[in-house]
């Protein structure tokens, strides 16, 4: 069997799959590139047979021929995410125990002491050049394709293992649901180590023989400069993203902002995901662009579930319905189904549902009830459309689109001299969906917090190290002696400690 992103893309040589760093590709460079890299990975083997390969490479036309090439010598794909610390890179090359990494040369350095350390081959993707090919595996649609890492309740991030099925699945639902086109022009702003960067835009962009542009780091300046260009159809982003575009807007002259808004005569869909989108993002932005957000709603082990409608109303603050092969139960907190209008745990079955989390086989146990995998997200059936009503675990925060794990958080703060006890929780905030902060007890004075941060971005990427602080004498705790974040959050919010 082949790879049928790949297959179709031999139908299409010559469209214009990428634009990347100002340069413009079509399918059959693609196609070579992969080719390229899957026969200097394979070196004198037949098939990779599942390997890890990790790769550090910004979003660009290097990233797909890398992620392809992977996928053709039968290996395993795992992004890593640029702008993560050594030690969260660490972590991700070690649980997955990769033998190989591939880098765009700006990486070399930084990883270089690692694959020696591990032994691992690291190889600069500038430098992939091979002149012979040979057959490659036969790939079936049971395979794994892709790992992707997660924060969940446990602490640190999971490994969230896709098979090739999962990833067909989770593309075509969408790109037959958003009506996608070979004519669609999309901008590709988000990083590419999450679902919503790689499935919803680049790889539906590349399913189609449409042209995916990259901007590999969102500015919203940079972005208002495309969308005048006119050249888009199809706009995808997290609210904290639609809200920095909103602000750009709002502070250009009169004159600009007229222009600014004539810009989206081609656009046929602007989506929001990954975060609620507030209704009065979704009312400026409609005012400004003249186009309804579709918001939808996803997750790293389902891709997308739910989907206000293509054609039809999108209803402000609710998600829409399930997706085509999608199924969607909403159930209490004994797995049993609610009744219309009661609200439950969202729990998904159907292809585009991941495998496994790589090397936790309980972890995957537990995920799952008689098949059913349990989202821990809250929901109630709404007059034909779904609402997202919030997470049932405090620990879990989202913001700027990204999960974050406080307990993952708290692990690390706990390390740090002179901290005796702490809570991590997210604060309601209009930009960012949700700011992380932490309250601390200290054993004596309380730390330096500019020093805590930076030495906290040494240990983590920097959208998990905590925006606010709070000193505390002890942690506010329920008669069973449990911390209640619920009061840690109040007592952010009300300024009082
Ligand atoms: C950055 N800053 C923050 C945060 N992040 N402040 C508060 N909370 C944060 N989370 C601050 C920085 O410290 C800095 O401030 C300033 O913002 C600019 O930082 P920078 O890193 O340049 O931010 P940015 O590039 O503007 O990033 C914002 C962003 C980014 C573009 C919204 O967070 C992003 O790409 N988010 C998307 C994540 C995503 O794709 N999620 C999908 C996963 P100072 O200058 O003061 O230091 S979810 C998914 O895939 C599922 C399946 C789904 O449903 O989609
Ligand atoms: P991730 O695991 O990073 O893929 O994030 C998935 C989580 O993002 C979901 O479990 C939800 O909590 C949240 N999410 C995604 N889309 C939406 C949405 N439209 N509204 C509210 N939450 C969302």
């Amino acid at each position: 069997m082949v790879i049928e992103l790949i297959k179709k893309a031999e139908s299409f040589p010559d469209r214009q799959a990428i634009i990347s760093n100002g340069k413009s590709y079509s399918y059959k460079q693609l196609l070579t590139a992969a080719t390229n890299v899957a026969t200097c990975l394979l070196e004198d083997q037949k098939d990779l047979n599942e390997a890890c390969i990790a790769f550090m490479i910004p979003p660009s036309f290097d990233y797909v021929a890398v992620q392809w090439g992977i996928w053709q010598a039968g290996g395993i794909a795992v992004p890593l995410c640029v702008l993560h610390p050594l030690e969260a890179l660490r972590y991700v090359i070690e649980d997955t125990e990769a033998q190989t990494l591939i880098v765009s040369a700006e990486y070399k350095e930084v990883l270089t002491p690692l694959a020696l350390e591990k032994g691992i081959r690291l190889l600069e993707v500038d430098e992939i050049n091979s002149s012979s090919q040979q057959d490659f595996p036969a790939i079936s649609l049971d395979r794994r394709a892709m790992i992707l890492y997660t924060s969940g309740t446990t602490g640190k991030p999971k490994g969230v293992v896709t098979t090739h099925a999962n990833i067909q699945a989770q593309i075509n639902t969408l790109t037959k649901a958003w009506a996608w086109e070979k004519n669609d022009h999309i901008l590709n702003i988000l990083p590419l180590h999450h679902v919503h960067g790689i499935i919803n835009v680049m790889s539906c962009a590349l399913w189609t023989g449409a042209c995916c542009e990259f901007l590999p780091k969102f500015n919203a300046e940079k972005v208002w400069e495309i969308f005048r260009s006119g050249r888009l159809s199809l706009f995808m982003a997290v609210p904290t993203i639609y809200f920095k575009l909103i602000d750009h807007w709002a502070k250009a002259s009169l004159e600009e902002q007229k222009n600014m808004s004539a810009a989206f005569a081609k656009m046929r869909l602007m989506v929001s995901g990954s975060a609620a989108l507030p209704v009065s993002v979704l009312e400026k932005w409609k005012n400004i662009s003249g186009h309804t957000l579709l918001e939808r709603y996803g997750m790293t082990e389902i891709g997308m579930a739910l989907s206000n409608p293509y054609n039809g109303e999108r209803r402000p603050g609710h998600v829409g319905f399930p997706l085509p092969g999608v199924q969607l139960r909403l159930v209490d907190v004994e797995n049993k189904e609610v009744q219309k209008g009661e609200q439950g745990e969202i729990q998904i079955k159907g292809n585009s549902v991941f495998l496994e989390y790589w090397k936790r086989p309980d972890a995957t146990k537990e995920a799952f009830v008689n098949g059913w995998f349990r989202t821990g997200d809250m929901a109630i059936y709404n007059d034909g459309y779904y609402k997202i009503l919030g997470r049932n675990s405090v620990d879990i925060i989202k913001s700027g689109g990204y999960k974050i794990s406080a307990l993952e958080i708290e692990e690390v703060l706990r390390t740090y001299p002179g901290i005796r006890e702490c809570a991590v929780v997210g604060i309601p905030d209009e930009e960012w969906g949700e700011v992380v902060a932490a309250s601390l007890v200290c054993s004596e004075s309380p730390p330096d917090f500019e020093e805590l941060k930076a030495w906290l971005k040494t240990k983590l990427p920097a959208y998990k190290v905590p925006r606010r602080f709070m000193v505390q004498n002890e942690l506010p705790r329920n008669t069973l002696g449990k911390v209640t974040k619920k009061v840690v959050v109040q007592l952010f919010e009300t300024g009082e400690s």
